[in-house]
C-alpha cells in the first residue's frame, strides 16, 4: 500500500484561507494508524461499524454547518440537488446531493479529513471522492430506503468503492436504521428495477424473505460510522416516529483507478431527472 502522495500527517494544518465560517477541526489520521480489524471486518462482512468515529463536539460542528447550508445555500440549489419528502414543505429535506460541491466546510470534511484516509486504508489503494450526501428521514413522512447495492447506481469499473454512513443522531428501528446483509458483497450485483422512491430510484427486484431474515440492523449513536462496500446489500425502513428526525451523512469513495462509464452515467441521470419531473417528485 502506498500513501505518500495523497495523505496528510496528523500535524498538518488546513490552509486557513480555505476555511468556511465554521472552523474545520477533523484532523486527518495516518492511515496506518487504523486497526487491522477494521479491514478484516470490512472484507469479511462487507461493512465495518466504528462506534464514536467522531466525538460529540465534531457532531455538533457538523449540525451547525448543516443548518447554515440549509439556511443560506439550499434555497439557491437546483431541484436535482435537494430532494424533499414533500416539496411543498421546506423543512422536509430528505437528501442533499453533492454536499461537498456546495460548501467549503463539507468539501474539507470529505476530502481532507480522517474519512478520506480511512477509505484508503480500507480499499488498500489511493482513492478519489465521488459524492457526499446528506440523508434525513423527516418524522412521520420519511419513506423507506429500498434494498439496493450502491454499485448499481455508480457506473464504475472496477467496482472498487464504498459508502461511509455517519450517524448524526440516535438511529434505531423506530426512525429507520440501515440494515445490511452480511457477506452480500461477495455475491455480485443483483438485478435492480425502478422503485418510485425519490433519491433511491433503483432497488433489488427479487428481494426475498430469506434476504430479510439475514438483515442486521445498525443501531447507531451520533458520531458512529458504518462503512459498506459498493456491493453490500442494504435498506432502511420508514421513519415511524412522529417526532424524531434521522439525520446522517454519506461519503462515497472509489479507488482512484476506477473509471466512470460517462455515457451510461449521463443517460441514467437524464432519464432519472425526466422521471422525477414527470412524476412531480421534484
Ligand atoms: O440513509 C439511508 O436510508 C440509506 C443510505 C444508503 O443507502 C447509502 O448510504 O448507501
Amino acid at each position: 500500500m502506498e500513501y505518500d502522495r495523497r495523505t496528510f500527517s496528523p500535524e498538518q494544518t488546513i490552509n486557513e484561507t480555505l476555511l468556511s465560517p465554521m472552523a474545520f477541526d477533523f484532523k486527518p489520521l495516518d492511515p496506518n494508524a487504523f486497526p487491522a480489524e477494521y479491514r478484516q471486518q470490512y472484507e469479511e462482512l462487507g461493512y465495518v461499524r466504528i462506534p464514536g468515529f467522531i466525538n460529540a463536539e465534531e457532531v455538533a460542528l457538523i449540525h451547525e454547518n448543516l443548518n447554515r447550508v440549509i439556511r443560506d445555500i439550499v434555497p439557491s440549489l437546483p431541484d436535482t440537488a435537494v430532494f424533499y419528502e414533500n416539496k411543498e414543505l421546506k423543512d422536509s429535506i430528505k437528501q442533499i446531493i453533492g454536499l461537498y460541491q456546495h460548501d467549503d466546510f463539507f468539501e474539507q470534511l470529505y476530502l481532507r479529513g480522517r474519512f478520506f484516509n480511512l477509505s484508503e486504508f480500507l480499499i488498500g489503494r489511493l482513492v478519489s471522492g465521488r459524492n457526499m450526501q446528506y440523508f434525513n428521514k423527516p418524522p412521520g413522512i420519511g419513506k423507506p430506503t429500498p434494498p439496493h447495492q450502491d454499485g448499481f447506481y455508480a457506473k464504475m469499473t472496477p467496482l472498487e468503492g464504498m459508502t461511509m454512513w455517519l450517524a448524526l443522531e440516535d438511529v434505531d428501528e423506530e426512525n429507520g436504521c440501515v440494515r445490511y446483509i452480511n457477506g452480500s458483497h461477495k455475491r455480485g450485483l443483483r438485478a435492480h428495477g425502478k422503485t418510485g422512491t425519490l433519491g433511491f430510484s433503483q432497488g433489488i427486484t427479487d428481494y426475498s424473505d430469506e434476504d430479510r431474515a439475514a438483515e442486521v440492523c445498525m443501531i447507531a449513536k451520533p458520531g458512529d460510522l458504518m462503512v459498506h462496500n459498493a456491493l453490500t446489500i442494504h435498506r432502511a425502513d420508514a421513519n415511524q416516529s412522529a417526532t424524531r428526525t434521522r439525520k446522517a451523512l454519506g461519503f462515497i469513495y472509489y479507488s482512484a483507478r476506477a473509471r466512470e462509464d460517462e455515457e451510461a452515467s449521463r443517460k441514467y441521470k437524464e432519464e432519472l431527472n425526466r422521471d422525477m419531473r414527470d412524476t412531480g417528485k421534484i
